[in-house]
């Protein structure tokens, strides 16, 4: 039976145990490029005993960015910084992983802790683009550009020269986002995706847009590599994009050649009642490994070892990221295998062997 500290073998590689960084936006760069404080953040949890370290959602292209503060992929500039990182992370036993971001018509906001509302042109924000000319509202006002088709397979070519990138930059574990309402979950959601085009209307083609941008980066990104996508399975609002939607998808893009699938939800509707609690998008992961047959991490509110230790003990998910607990605490790993009373134990960096 497997378990949170059971190595986990996936392509060309395999992580020393199931605990991933879950992506988290730093809002610290400038002009996309990493600096001494991703070096910090991710260096520390991959020194903390992460299996996989996932960078925050690095945007495909300028306008693609939440916030003037996003990391960015957008130009070979940006690859430099990102080596010395990996190397540290690879260093330090962990796996470098990258999210491949467009923030779709959420772009162009103010950082969270200046209030997260959409700036206007001469505050430093841009229009947003998305599937359909319809804003998200609550603060994200602004109207976006609709895509047209040809600007449509512009942002898809983004995305594979953002992939190429991320090989050069020295990552081994590629995460597309489709999920919290974002421009892939908005051509999903027939919420935000009103197109009348091959990229609207039924199932078929709202997933277009994602499985032709897998397909694109596939094609560029090592078979050997893992290709993953996080989704919002569930916008949990009636009507919006649903789990019978997730699991289908799920089924086609393990077609298409993606290895596992990052089970969230929500985004899509500021409005939704979400039932946040602990592990709340656990049954998420577990009905997508399921159903789809193919690999899921589960994420969002886990925070405690053993909680962790039975998602992967119960089968319902192949890995478990953490996010803000891996903020409180970069070490939480190391803490959750002596919780776990795990042997051989993990072995801290020799450099603090003594505390351990
Ligand atoms: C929070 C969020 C979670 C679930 C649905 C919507 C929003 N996060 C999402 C992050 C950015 C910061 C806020 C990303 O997915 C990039």
């Amino acid at each position: 039976m497997s378990h949170l500290f059971a190595p986990f073998p996936l392509k060309s590689i395999t992580l020393r145990n199931r605990i991933g960084v879950s992506p988290m936006c730093m809002y610290s760069s400038e002009d996309g490029l990493a600096n001494d404080w991703h070096l910090v953040h991710l260096g520390a949890r991959a020194a903390g005993g992460a299996g996989v370290v996932i960078a925050e959602a690095t945007a495909v292209a300028p306008e693609g960015r939440i916030t003037p503060g996003d990391a960015g992929i957008w130009s070979d500039r940006h690859v430099e910084p990102l080596v010395r990182i990996n190397r540290f992370v690879k260093a330090q036993g962990a796996v470098p992983g990258v999210q491949l971001a467009h923030a779709g018509r959420k772009a162009g906001a103010a950082r969270p802790w200046h209030g997260g509302a959409h700036l206007a042109d001469d505050a430093g924000g841009w229009t947003p683009v998305g599937p359909s000319a319809l804003a998200f509202g609550d603060g994200l006002d602004r109207v976006p550009h609709e895509l047209s088709a040809t600007e449509i397979a512009r942002v898809q070519s983004d995305f594979v020269a953002a992939a190429r990138r991320s090989l050069a930059a020295g990552y081994e574990w590629l995460e597309l986002h489709g999920a919290h309402g974002y421009l892939a979950h908005e051509f999903l959601s027939p919420l935000s995706n009103r197109r009348s085009d091959q990229y609207g209307g039924a199932f078929e083609n709202r997933i277009r847009f994602l499985v032709e941008t897998t397909r694109a980066v596939r094609a560029v990104w090592p078979e050997q590599l893992p290709l993953t996508v996080r989704l919002s399975c569930s916008d949990w609002v009636e009507g919006g994009w649903n789990i019978e939607e997730t699991v289908e998808l799920a089924r086609i893009l393990k077609i298409e050649g993606v290895d596992l699938i990052d089970c969230s939800s929500g985004g899509s509707v500021a409005a939704a009642k979400i039932p946040v609690g602990a592990g709340y998008q656990v049954p998420f992961a577990e009905r997508v490994r399921r159903e789809a047959g193919i690999a899921t991490a589960a994420v969002g509110l886990i925070t405690d070892p053993m909680q962790a230790d039975q998602i992967v003990r119960n089968g319902q998910a192949d890995l478990v990221y953490l996010a803000r607990e891996l903020l409180r605490d970069p070490h939480w790993p190391l803490r959750a295998a002596r919780a776990l009373r795990v042997k051989p134990l993990p072995a801290p960096p020799v450099q603090y062997a003594r505390a351990w």
